[in-house]
């Protein structure tokens, strides 16, 4: 009988601590899938810093280090100038990348350093108990935002839409956005990833995938509902697709 799905050799086969319906774990999938067919199990290394991802390096069988908050991208160039012919993911949340590490992830893409920022966007400090992020959306409830993100009274300021940010800089090579509320957008994402992967393999500059996720606990919705307010709220505003590849001659978007 062919064997037509099976378990990732660069994910390790035990639980996750994540919470049902989180986005992190479907994510962590696609990075081992893509890193099992390009076969550089062993020359991959992910960089994980706090938050909820902070346990990844439990997941994943292969190297990581675990740099502080925010530093994730100071830490993955070092390595991947020592280490140039490694694949290096940087695997950042939305308040590790949008707010404490703002200026490390600008000056890192502005060099076009040559490892993959895997962007986990889940509008939301998740971790530290849902606290409004750079990403929160206009009018969405956060502990910090009782009433709702408000830009103007509150003076609480406006989304982030990174890759947009980012594609004004001269060093980044392919930022495109997924998401994984459903089955179509995985396999997208997939793509993405792999795209980001395979440009970094052959020595292009800065590459990111944005990726929409869930974090039902404290959007304080069941996993359905999560997956349904993705769609109807997050994707409208962060919209999903390649923002940026200027790849193989392709034309900049
Ligand atoms: C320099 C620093 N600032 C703040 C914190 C506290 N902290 C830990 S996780 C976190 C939020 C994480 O949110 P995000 O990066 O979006 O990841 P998520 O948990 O949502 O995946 C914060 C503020 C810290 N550990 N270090
Ligand atoms: S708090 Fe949110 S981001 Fe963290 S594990 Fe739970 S669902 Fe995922
Ligand atoms: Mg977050």
């Amino acid at each position: 009988m062919e064997l037509l799905y099976g378990h990732p050799k660069s994910l390790k086969p035990i639980q996750t601590k994540y919470c049902p319906g989180c986005g992190h774990g479907v994510i962590h999938r696609l990075i081992a899938e893509v890193i099992d067919e390009l076969g550089i199990q062993g020359k991959a290394i992910i960089t994980n810093p706090v938050g909820c991802s902070i346990w990844a390096d439990l997941y994943f069988d292969f190297d990581s280090v675990q740099p502080p908050h925010g530093r994730t991208p100071a830490a993955s160039t070092g390595i991947k100038r020592m280490l140039p012919d490694h694949l290096v993911v940087c695997y950042q949340g939305d308040g590790d990348l949008a707010a404490i590490g703002t200026a490390e992830i600008i000056h890192a893409a502005n060099r076009g350093e040559k490892f993959t920022t895997i962007f986990v966007n889940n509008a939301i400090y998740g971790m530290t108990g849902g606290q409004m992020a750079p990403t929160t959306l206009i009018g969405q409830k956060a502990t910090t935002a009782p009433y709702g993100r408000d830009p103007i009274d509150a003076g609480m300021g406006y989304p982030i839409q990174v890759c947009e940010l980012l594609a004004t800089l001269g060093g980044t090579k392919y930022l495109a956005r997924g998401a994984v509320n459903n089955a179509v957008n995985v396999k997208k994402t997939k793509q993405y990833i792999k795209k980001a992967f395979e440009a970094q393999l052959r020595g292009e500059g800065f590459t990111m995938v944005e990726i929409l996720s869930q974090c039902p606990t404290n959007w304080g919705m069941q996993p359905k509902e999560s997956v349904e307010w993705l769609e109807q709220n997050m994707i409208p505003f962060y919209k999903l697709g390649e923002i940026k590849n200027t790849l193989d001659g392709e034309a900049q978007k």
